[in-house]
């Protein structure tokens, strides 16, 4: 039978186990990519690796998050970060070249390659036909040391594009279509394969916001083919050399197919708060509004910020609103200067953001109280925008654009006379930001502020365990909500005994003295617990207070295997009704667990106090099982 591009990059790659779906398989990992807010963690871990090199044909070390620098901690890190990368043979993205996704598709990505990044959005670089995939920062860094990345072998859904885009619509319409049919948990253990007539009218950049945004289904990954589309793209970055050509067989097959006329889809915006709130955009059009980005990992190539200046140009922008840009990468940024676009949006009004994340994570352009923002992003979690109060809206370039103009969300079909234009054939490579391993390893020092401290490892658990429900909390809680992050909280990144006194933060202020006193616990976790992040530090810090279970109806697939890396064990209830016997306060024992786990049977959780038991599964391989009885992935072979 046929083979779908998934399957012919994965197999080719699979160096444990067989291809199954729902089976783990252990893939050979070609290049990784870190970020400071996580990589700064992820290298601490390496460094315990004791290896003199990284293993990978290429690792990328990007500054692109914490780049607010209100002290010393920010700098602190990057300045660690350059010099381990040296160290390391690890390629180094300064501070100011961009968001690592954006610059990874533009300078490294490779169409049949494998990716594993320490970022949810590291599926951005699919759009080239190769397989990227987040993890947790200490799968990158075992990535780094040679280790097989492990994943379930997903279940691969076809999204057949036929005809065209209609004007005004764009990529970022297809991808919150998508979202609202499949929602933020439809994707779990799943990979969405895009094919069909349709995929030649996309350019690589709008695939790459489709992809970037398929984390948001909470997919293991979205993959396009690469074709002579890619090859342009590869082409004009003058990396033309590295492009081949990978189409599904005309006889592969998927377990499920989504059928989507691009011709039918039209502008689409996400309501507060979750990125698959999903409606048309002529639905709330009119909504008055207080701020307008453009800009993230999603949405801030040279033709996002070429069409918002088009709409744009020679106007200026409602009073009602402030506008602020923030280009992906420099090589955009350069670009879009010297083609006016710049020129055109600052005439109107916009102020210029850093190449970076910048607000999407709260690092700063937060919008007033109460506001409302639109924004061009991929989240729209409650306070992510670093205003507790704010309500963001997920768009495209072309609707925040003519939503800038009028003070209120607007349908961009209704501005007339604006032809898109392809600006893209206009880039100009700049590679001077980009600092490259040299050739022989040097000795380097490596530069370690006082703000970063080791990474702490788990106890393994005990057979017994009796503890205390420290939170009970609802569907589809995110990592911001377990470990926020934001230009307060944010620096605290290589610090884990700081950061670890805002876990829960938001749900509940005294978590963290909750969870001192009770010197251990347990967190009960409602569907998809865990969704959005890779940050492992959600994952790191309740470990660090005592969290030693979280018992949920499912878990989001990275942090679940964040939890397992860093010996907390993730269960589920047999019945999932059993999740309202329980609540916050409750004592819980779980007797037996070492013998259980090791016989494969299942655990009971009781409740004295209430007379009620409670049973328990675990969805493990005998990797992972081992791996949290060992006390997390650190503790292995000791
Ligand atoms: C995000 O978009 O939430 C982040 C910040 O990029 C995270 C990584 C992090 O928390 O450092 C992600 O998506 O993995
Ligand atoms: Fe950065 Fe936002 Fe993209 Fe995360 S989603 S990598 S914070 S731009």
């Amino acid at each position: 039978m046929g083979k779908t591009v998934t399957e012919k990059i994965l197999e080719s790659h699979i160096v444990k186990g067989k291809w199954e779906t729902g089976r783990e398989i252990g893939i050979k990992i070609d290049q990784t990519l870190t970020q400071d807010a996580t990589g700064t963690m992820v290298y601490l871990q390496f460094e315990t690796m004791n290896l003199k090199k990284v293993q990978t044909e290429l690792s990328v070390s990007y500054v692109d998050h914490n780049t607010l620098q209100s002290d010393f901690r920010n700098m602190d890190d990057h300045l660690y970060l350059q010099t381990v990368a040296a160290r390391f043979g690890i390629y180094f993205s300064r501070p100011g070249n961009g968001i690592c996704h954006q610059v990874h598709l533009e300078r490294f990505g490779i169409p049949g390659k494998t990716l594993l990044g320490s970022d949810s959005h590291t599926p951005t670089g699919s759009a080239l036909g190769m397989i990227a995939i987040g993890a947790g920062g200490l799968d990158v860094a075992a990535a780094m040391a040679g280790l097989p990345f492990y994943l379930n072998t997903p279940e691969i859904i076809g999204v057949h594009l036929t005809g065209k885009l209609q004007p005004m619509c764009s990529a970022k319409d297809i991808i919150l279509t998508v979202l609202k049919m499949e929602t933020v948990k439809g994707g779990v253990g799943k990979i969405y394969e895009y094919y069909g007539e349709g995929v030649k009218t996309l350019s690589v950049e709008e695939r790459a916001t489709i992809t970037n945004m398929g984390a948001e289904l909470g997919a293991t990954t979205s993959v396009f083919p690469s074709d002579d589309r890619t090859r342009e793209f590869l082409k004009l970055q003058k990396r033309e050399k590295v492009w081949k050509e990978i189409h599904p067989d005309p006889d592969a097959s998927y377990s499920r197919v989504i059928e989507l006329k691009l011709s039918g889809i039209v502008p689409m915006i996400a309501l507060p708060h979750m990125p698959d709130n999903v409606v048309p955009v002529m639905e709330v059009a009119g909504t008055k509004i207080n701020q307008v980005v453009i800009g993230s990992c999603t949405n801030s190539s040279l033709n996002d910020l070429g069409v918002a200046s088009d709409i744009l140009d020679g106007k200026v922008i409602s009073e009602e609103i402030s506008l602020g840009i923030a280009p992906g990468s420099r090589q955009v940024f350069k670009t879009a200067i010297e083609h006016k676009i710049m020129n055109r949006l600052v005439s109107s009004g916009a102020r210029i953001l850093g190449n970076a994340c910048g607000p999407c994570i709260g690092m700063g352009f937060a919008p007033c109280s109460e506001g409302l923002t639109l924004r061009t992003f991929n989240r729209n979690f409650k306070g992510r925008s670093g205003t507790a109060d704010a309500s963001v809206y997920l768009v495209s370039p072309e609707t925040a654009a003519a939503s800038a103009l009028k003070g209120e969300i607007t349908d961009p079909r209704t501005i007339k006379g604006v032809k898109k234009k392809d600006y893209s054939h206009l880039v100009m490579i700049d590679d001077s930001m980009i600092i490259k391993p040299k050739k022989d390893s040097q000795p380097v020092e490596i530069k370690r502020g006082p703000n970063i401290k080791p990474c702490p490892v788990a106890k393994p658990l005990g057979n017994d365990l009796t503890a205390r429900i420290l939170i009970k909390t609802e569907d589809n809680i995110t990592t911001d909500h377990i470990m926020p992050a934001g230009s307060k909280i944010l620096p605290m990144r290589s610090n884990i005994p700081e950061i670890s006194k805002h876990v829960f933060e938001s749900l509940d202020p005294d978590f963290y003295k909750k969870a001192q006193a009770a010197g251990n616990g347990i967190i009960i976790g409602g569907e998809n617990y865990g969704q959005g992040s890779s940050r492992e530090h959600a994952a790191i810090a309740p470990m660090f207070l005592g969290i030693r279970a979280v018992i949920a109806k499912s878990f989001a697939r990275i942090h679940k295997t964040n939890l397992i890396n860093f010996g907390i064990l993730p269960l589920t209830f047999k019945n999932p009704a059993h999740y309202n016997l329980i609540d916050t306060g409750d004592e819980i024992t779980i007797s037996g667990i070492r013998d259980k786990l090791s016989k494969r049977e299942e655990l009971t959780g009781q409740i004295k106090a209430k007379s009620i038991e409670i049973s328990l599964q675990y969805d493990l391989s005998d990797r992972f099982l081992d791996m949290v009885l060992a006390g997390g992935l650190l503790n292995m072979g000791k």
